[in-house]
């Protein structure tokens, strides 16, 4: 069945209209399931990016001090159209970015509409406090939490209209007004996402969608002097270039960054429950996910059936176009990423590791890879030490409890971390002891917008959803009265 693409905005949304960029630039949005041209979008430059800043900056004065409540309504209101137009985000998604419809439409869409629902909520109930002095006098102290100003939003392409949600949300509710770049693979669902947010009520610049390249229209927005904040989700590289362009004018700083997380199953854990999380934690969106549970380590008596199993289970996968509804895996998001994982499993093998299943690229046409296992591989082979974000999980047997807590943490990484035992004891003591984020106790990947997530060690600073991330957006203001 073919799917044709969904009528879609190809501007740049400033200051409330679409419109080309500057200098006519476009880039091209791709199906990864055939290789075939999508669509062409504007692709904003410095200039455009400048354009963008400025609307924001004007939409601030009012979006800063509008009502908390309507703020609040406006999201939920973007909410509920997320939800109306449910298939048509999600076949944008699919098509643009090659993941499982399926997916697309029953993860992606309902958890970016859950978010900016929750952070609807938070608009009304941001609050400074009232201080007691400790000096004796006639005197009245308290604090504002303000919006921090105009925030650059730098995002990637594994989940883009997740990410969107995850850091518009409490932007949104905060006040601060937006210039949003999203990853130049994955244009589509922000342009929608932009044109929604207009629909539920939201004035002209205060949400600016510059899709663009990194080092260019990226770039411009991590080095901006009138951008006050810059949040990025992507590689921990890239991480690195927006913190020092940041420097300039000491923009605030979040960054959720890379994993190589590890997902520890010990022999007395449900070792069906632990080899299906086990498979789901790594082939999920591909393992395209930062937090992809791509180091898997068995306790050495459960090691053959857990990773013979999840072995199994990477075989019977049904690989295909994302918009089949029997897909189970789609392709990579890009030629350039297949590339890089194939190189990956490639490098593994020649470092002596052994593919219990998978082990490179599925088909010729499309940028498929196999679910792979890989076992064998000596621990200082990139497989092991390096973020792949893809379908490829390195499994390695363990002995005790001690020298899995050291093997764990032995990566740059903290992102995330699984662990999956009956002794309730264990769990607790290793959920200690890993440097990681978040840590997943007998399940993976199960996220909700009340928690925050971000990462320990070189997966990034800051922390967004639950009531952190409003911390990111805002800034703390001390306020002391003489009387
Ligand atoms: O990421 P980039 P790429 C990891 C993953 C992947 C690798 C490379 O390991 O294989 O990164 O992917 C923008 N200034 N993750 O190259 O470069 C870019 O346009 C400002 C992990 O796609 O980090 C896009 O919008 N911005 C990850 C965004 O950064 C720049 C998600 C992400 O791209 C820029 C994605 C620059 N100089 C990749 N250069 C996660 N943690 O979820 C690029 N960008």
């Amino acid at each position: 069945m073919t799917h044709t693409l969904p009528a879609v905005q190809r501007g740049l949304l400033i200051d409330g209209r679409f419109e080309p960029a500057l200098d006519g630039a476009t880039l091209e949005s791709h199906d990864p399931a055939t290789g075939e041209l999508l669509v062409a979008v504007a692709s904003g430059s410095a200039a455009d990016v400048d354009r963008a800043v400025k609307a924001a900056r004007r939409a601030f004065a009012t979006w800063s001090t509008a009502s908390p409540s309507e703020r609040g309504k406006i999201l939920w209101r973007t909410a509920d159209l997320l939800e109306e137009h449910a298939d048509e985000l999600a076949l944008l998604e699919s098509l643009d970015n090659g993941k499982p419809l399926t997916a697309a439409r029953h993860v992606d869409v309902p958890a970016a509409a859950e978010v900016l629902r929750y952070y609807a909520g938070w608009a009304t109930k941001i609050c400074g406090t009232t201080a007691t002095p400790s000096r004796p006098g006639p005197w009245h102290a308290y604090t504002l939490r303000q919006p921090v100003g105009v925030v650059g939003q730098i995002i990637p392409w594994n989940l883009p209209l997740v990410m969107a949600a995850w850091k518009l949300g409490p932007a949104l509710a905060t006040g601060c007004t937006v210039v949003l770049k999203p990853a130049e693979q994955t244009p589509l669902t922000a342009l929608r996402l932009g044109e929604l947010l207009l629909e539920a009520g939201l004035p002209d610049g205060v949400v600016n969608v510059v899709n663009g390249l990194g080092h260019t229209a990226g770039a411009a927005i991590a080095a901006h002097p009138d951008v006050d904040k810059v949040a990025f989700t992507g590689s921990t590289e890239t991480g690195r270039l927006i913190a020092t362009a940041a420097l300039g004018n000491f923009k605030k700083v979040s960054l959720e960054l890379g994993g190589k997380s590890p997902n520890v199953v010990f022999a007395d854990a449900d070792l069906e429950a632990a080899t299906a999380g086990a498979a789901l934690g790594i082939f999920a969106n591909q393992g395209e996910v930062c937090t992809a549970a791509s180091r898997l380590y068995v306790q050495r008596d459960a090691f053959d059936e857990v990773v013979g199993g999840v072995a199994r289970l990477a075989d019977e996968l049904a690989i295909g176009p994302g918009t089949d509804p029997a897909t189970e895996i789609g392709p990579l998001v890009s030629d350039e990423h297949m590339q890089r994982v194939t190189g990956y499993i490639e490098a593994g093998l020649r470092d002596g590791a052994e593919a219990l299943a998978g082990g490179g690229r599925h088909g010729e046409r499309g940028w498929f890879v196999q679910p792979t296992v890989l076992v064998n591989a000596p621990r200082d082979a990139s497989v092991v030490r390096e973020e792949i974000f893809g379908p490829v999980v390195v499994a390695q047997p363990f002995d005790d409890i001690a020298e899995i807590a050291r093997e764990a943490n032995d990566t740059p990484y903290g992102l995330a971390a699984g662990v999956w035992t009956s002794d309730l004891s264990k769990a607790h003591r290793l959920a200690s002891a890993i440097d990681a984020g978040t840590v997943y106790v007998n399940t993976y990947h199960a996220t909700d917008p009340s928690l925050p997530f971000g990462g320990f060690k070189q997966s990034g600073w800051g922390r967004e959803l639950g009531p952190d991330a409003l911390d990111l957006y805002t800034e703390t203001k001390s306020v002391i009265v003489q009387l």
